[in-house]
């Protein structure tokens, strides 16, 4: 699956498993790598061991600073195509073009957690996307929630001291159950939406192929004739929007803490390849002003019933990364990495984000060539007067390196706006010099609201266990009674219930904002329902009837579900019913669904804790018995919905369970 971009990494690799011999990285053959040399067999190690020094040294400074934020990230290639034209609205080459496909590489990530912290943490999941487009490279880098935390970059420090771990305990690790993230939220009410947001299963996706993603500011786009639309970025996942619940999310941290990093990999493996289609949302210019809210707020989203998101092009992810740490982890995104046709709005978030991501790479990746690194190289050709710095990997020939030149007839020469130049769009701006926040920002609690009454009532009730979960871990009573107090402006019987749960008091006065207002786009609970790359857990317990076996694995197959089959030991007979995971070495959190197949009296009790599970986490569950009575004892109540009995049911009824995903109506 090459494209440009993975056709020139090539030009960069190395590949040991030809026979080169082993050498010093001055091409040095080396005859002995088992002992450093030694003033005798039993004496100390000689300084003069230079390949000792080269290789020592080099392991000492393998490691470089990890992301401030969205440290733990996982990354792949793929291509993107457009469905039509957008020359209407974009001169943006890559845009206007749908017979090009664009190279593409996405890092997901989580914010909170380093490196080595879980992937089912609850948190905002990043979402950006490098283009390497053919006229530069195109940095859309968002999150996988249309708001933010704050309005205003110079807070940003302020937001992220307040959610990492705490500075003299240095806890907790990937979780903002702490006391001063919610110190910070009950101060910044203007954090009230966002933090809706993260107290919902959107904060938990089951995938991160099964999420959404936002470019979350207002970006404007240009066309050709100067004419400007304000824009908001979407990308709208194929198989629709999942997430787990809480109690399996916390689980699968401890089971498996690379889940969606694996789930990613395995997924691009099979070539279940993950797609997204991409959404704009336009605003024409002269329309700025004609909401009741102000569109350069990022804790604001345009509800998509005001504003249609229009469907333009698909991504695909279709190759695993083969060197994690040159390709995903120094990946250099920055949002004001930008093309003809693609600009800013005044958003002073996004503003002050065109300032750090160019700052933070100097130090994450040492010096101002990381450009040079193959992963961050535009596939265009890039030329101009800046010379040498660290780690320079560029010989730059001739005489001059300055503009105006004579002596190189100007070259490298500024290119014209008609010939492909970037032009800033020439926005017209009288205002006076000022620190301060437009009254147009003030209105922290509507959009909190509407959030809040387009879930559906599952998914209001995993908010208030969320938050209740949070300020529950919080120790200040002060912290958690101004949350509450921030509660209780969105919605106070959410207030009055969080209130109770965690021993503090609701305010007295009911300030809750009045509206009714829903978006029923903001509910996953209206989502693509889909059978496709779920994972089923085959549970078998003695010896099943193999062609009955084969018909459901099928079945499974056809439908592009992947299985397991779990047992008590593991088998290596080529046989179709060959137990390939343990009871101990796999989980029932880490499915979708389960099948018990079993041909015994009894069943053992790993095997009924893993229907039991699957039960209470509302997933699908089929069974068959050859002794009904097996079940007798389990936590498991056969009449339920979601619950298969593939005796007098059929495999397609299952399967259709699977892309169901859960079933909240069972009384747990
Ligand atoms: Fe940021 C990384 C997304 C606000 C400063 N940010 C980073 C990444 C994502 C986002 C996805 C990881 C990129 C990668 O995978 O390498 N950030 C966002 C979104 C924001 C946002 C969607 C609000 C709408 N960020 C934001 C602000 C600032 C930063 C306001 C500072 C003014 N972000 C950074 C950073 C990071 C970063 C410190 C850390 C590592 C990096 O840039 O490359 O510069």
């Amino acid at each position: 699956m090459d494209n440009k971009k993975t056709e020139q990494l090539k030009n960069y690799t190395v590949n040991n498993e030809e026979q080169h011999g082993l050498t010093t990285n001055q091409g040095l053959k080396i005859a002995e790598d088992e002992f450093s040399l030694k003033a005798g067999q039993r004496g100390p190690t000689l300084m003069e061991d230079f390949h000792f020094r080269e290789k020592m040294t080099h392991f000492d400074h393998e490691r470089i600073p990890e992301r401030i934020v969205h440290a733990r990230g996982v990354g792949a290639h793929g291509i993107f195509q457009l469905y039509e034209s957008l020359e209407d609205i974009t001169k943006a080459d890559f845009l206007t073009n749908p017979s090009k496909v664009t190279p593409v590489f996405v890092r997901f990530s989580t914010v909170q957690g380093s490196r080595g912290s879980n992937d089912t943490v609850r948190d905002v999941r990043g979402f950006a996307t490098k283009f390497y487009t053919d006229e530069g490279n195109y940095d859309l880098v968002g999150n996988n929630m249309p708001v933010f935390f704050i309005q205003d970059a110079i807070k940003f420090p302020d937001f992220v001291h307040a959610v990492k771990p705490e500075p003299h305990t240095e806890i907790p690790q990937g979780a903002s159950a702490h006391d001063t993230f919610w110190d910070f939220i009950g101060q910044n009410p203007e954090t009230a939406h966002m933090v809706m947001w993260v107290m919902s299963d959107r904060a938990i996706p089951r995938s991160l192929r099964m999420m959404e993603g936002f470019g979350v500011h207002t970006f404007r786009l240009v066309n050709a004739a100067g004419r400007s639309h304000f824009v908001k970025f979407h990308w709208k996942p194929v198989l629709g929007m999942h997430s787990f619940v809480w109690d399996e999310a916390q689980q699968i941290a401890g089971k498996n803490p690379d889940f969606h990093r694996e789930d990613l990999y395995e997924a691009i493996e099979k070539g279940q390849y993950p797609e997204w289609e991409l959404g704009l949302q336009l605003i024409p210019e002269e329309d700025e002003h004609k909401f009741d809210f102000d569109i350069l707020d990022p804790t604001k989203l345009w509800p998509e019933e005001e504003v249609p998101v229009k469907l333009v092009g698909k991504m695909t992810l279709n190759q695993n990364v083969s060197n994690f740490f040159a390709e995903t982890e120094q990946v250099a995104f920055h949002p004001g990495h930008v093309v003809p046709g693609i600009d800013f709005s005044n958003d002073p978030l996004l503003q002050g984000r065109l300032f750090s991501y160019t700052d933070t790479q100097l130090s994450r990746l040492g010096g101002p060539n990381f450009h040079q690194i193959p992963i961050n190289r535009p596939v265009c050709p890039f030329h101009n007067n800046q010379r040498d710095g660290m780690h320079q990997m560029t010989i730059h020939q001739g005489q001059t390196s300055y503009h105006r030149n004579g002596l190189n007839a100007n070259q490298p020469a500024p290119v014209p706006a008609e010939q492909g130049g970037y032009e800033h769009y020439q926005e017209r701006i009288d205002g006076r010099k000022i620190r301060g926040r437009s009254e147009s920002f003030l209105d922290f609690y509507s959009q909190a609201k509407l959030f809040y009454n387009s879930l559906a009532p599952y998914e209001q009730a995993h908010v208030k266990k969320a938050f209740s979960f949070e300020l529950g871990k919080c120790k200040s009573s002060h912290v958690k009674a101004n949350a509450v107090a921030l509660l209780n402006h969105v919605d106070r019987s959410l207030a009055q219930e969080v209130a109770d749960q965690i021993g503090v008091s609701l305010p007295e006065e009911n300030m809750e904002v009045i509206s009714d207002k829903s978006s029923p786009a903001l509910s996953m609970a209206n989502t693509i329902l889909a059978p496709d790359t779920k994972k089923v857990a085959i549970v078998r317990v003695g010896d099943p009837d193999v062609e009955q076996f084969a018909e459901w694995t099928t079945a499974l197959t056809e439908h592009k579900v992947n299985y397991t089959i779990v047992g008590e030991k593991l088998h290596d007979l080529p046989n179709p019913l060959r137990v390939t995971a343990t009871y101990e070495t796999t989980d029932p959190t880490l499915f979708d669904a389960v099948l018990l197949v079993s041909s015994e009296a009894s069943i053992p009790t790993p095997a009924l804790a893993f229907i039991e599970t699957t039960f209470k986490h509302y997933k699908p569950l089929a069974l068959a018995l050859s002794n009904q009575q097996a079940l007798a004892t389990a936590r498991v109540k056969l009449d339920e919905a979601g619950v298969y009995d593939l005796t007098n049911s059929t495999i397609q009824a299952f399967i259709n369970g699977i892309a169901q995903g859960r079933f909240w109506e069972r009384p747990l």
